[in-house]
């Protein structure tokens, strides 16, 4: 019989690379979906028959529960989340009710429908925040700097207290930064990728970012759902840093994109206060080798390759929309 897992935060980046990889091992593969007035589902339309969608929010407690009872599954990784670090100091208790609490009302719903769920839950290096140790392991002490970080150090003892508590298979994944072609546009990776892609293309004249000093360790998001799973396998739960251990300015990252298409960023970047946060984390930088000895787990897309991935994949992306 195949396993089935349940995924929030299906229709997002690593929901839907997840969703793959899953169907890929034989897994029978359910998504909770939230409703909106638009549908949202662009991330996984090419799995969309293979997949299973079940309404539930993480606002809502009735629909955890019974999405669990509905889809019996053996596995749940919640990668559901409020997950833009900027907009959360616009919108502080929204993200901790979904961020933060909504773990709590996940785990709760694993406890009361079936204990023998195993759980996975999308921590953040940005618990890191103002970093206490360089590089950052499972046993740094976190020191959050927004309030996503500090909902994701919610979400990340809450996980550990209903391990402990309830003996519960729940697992924290401590992931750092992964980006892919999927990423959301707000981010900087996508953002730079695709507006250098767009100046290319002769579609923009410049890109207005804010802090080009802070460095992030940056990989591929289809590298890190490979991780995510590999941790549901092990006999027993516990929690993992996933991160290439390598770090680069946003400097770098724009250059490496601008070089790709033959241009000089000087030329076109202009730094904006309105992308300068209130509190910054200036330097990530993980330590995976606890993944490596325990998970046998290694990142296989280098920080160039991944940029240079993206910026084709957006010089597609705009080339093909045009020619609609
Ligand atoms: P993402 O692209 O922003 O996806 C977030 C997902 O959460 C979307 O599917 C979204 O649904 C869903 N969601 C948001 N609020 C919800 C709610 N109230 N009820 C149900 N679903 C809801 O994020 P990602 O980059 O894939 O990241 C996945 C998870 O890993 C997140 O928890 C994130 O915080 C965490 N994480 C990410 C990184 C990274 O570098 N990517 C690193 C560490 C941790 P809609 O499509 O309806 O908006
Ligand atoms: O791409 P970012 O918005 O990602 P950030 O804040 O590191 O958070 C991402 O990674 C976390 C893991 O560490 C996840 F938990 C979280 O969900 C999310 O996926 O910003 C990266 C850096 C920041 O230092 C930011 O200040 O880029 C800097 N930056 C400079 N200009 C900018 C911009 N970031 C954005 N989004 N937009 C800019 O114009």
């Amino acid at each position: 019989m195949s396993k089935r897992a349940l995924i929030t935060g299906i229709t997002g980046q690593d929901g839907s690379y997840l969703a793959e990889f899953l169907l890929g091992k034989g897994y029978e593969v359910f998504g909770l979906v939230r409703r909106t007035s638009t549908i949202n589902f662009s991330r996984i339309e090419h799995i969309q028959d293979q997949v299973t969608l079940i309404p539930g929010d993480m606002l809502d407690q009735t629909s955890l529960q019974t999405a669990l009872a509905q889809c019996q599954p053996d596995e749940i990784y919640n990668l559901a989340a409020q997950s833009f670090v900027q907009t959360s100091w616009g919108q502080p208790v929204f993200t901790g009710d979904v961020t933060a609490l909504g773990v709590t009302r996940l785990l709760d719903a694993i406890r009361h429908v079936d204990p023998t769920i195993r759980f996975y839950q999308a921590s953040s290096s940005e618990m890191f925040g103002k970093v206490r140790e360089v590089p950052q392991r499972e046993t740094t002490p976190f020191y959050p700097r927004s309030p996503y970080g500090v909902a994701k150090v919610y979400g990340h003892w809450i996980t550990i207290n209903y391990r402990e508590s309830y003996n519960l298979h729940a697992t924290s994944g401590i992931l750092f930064n992964h980006e892919s072609p999927r990423r959301g546009m707000e981010f900087v990776t996508r953002k730079v990728t695709h507006t250098a892609a767009r100046i290319k293309l002769g579609m923009a004249k410049e890109l207005r970012l804010g802090n080009l000093d802070s460095q992030r360790d940056w990989g591929f998001a289809g590298d890190y759902v490979e991780a995510m799973w590999l941790m549901l396998q092990q006999e027993s739960p516990d929690d993992y840093v996933v991160a290439t251990g390598e770090t680069h300015r946003v400097e770098e990252l724009v250059q490496v994109a601008f070089d790709h298409v033959g241009l000089d960023w000087h030329d076109y970047v202009v730094q904006d206060p309105r992308f300068m946060r209130p509190a910054e984390v200036d330097l990530l930088v993980g330590d995976p080798s606890k993944a490596g000895e325990q998970l046998g787990w290694e990142p296989r897309v280098t920080f160039g390759e991944l940029v240079r991935m993206m910026v084709e994949s957006d010089l597609k992306l705009l080339h093909d929309s045009n020619c609609d």
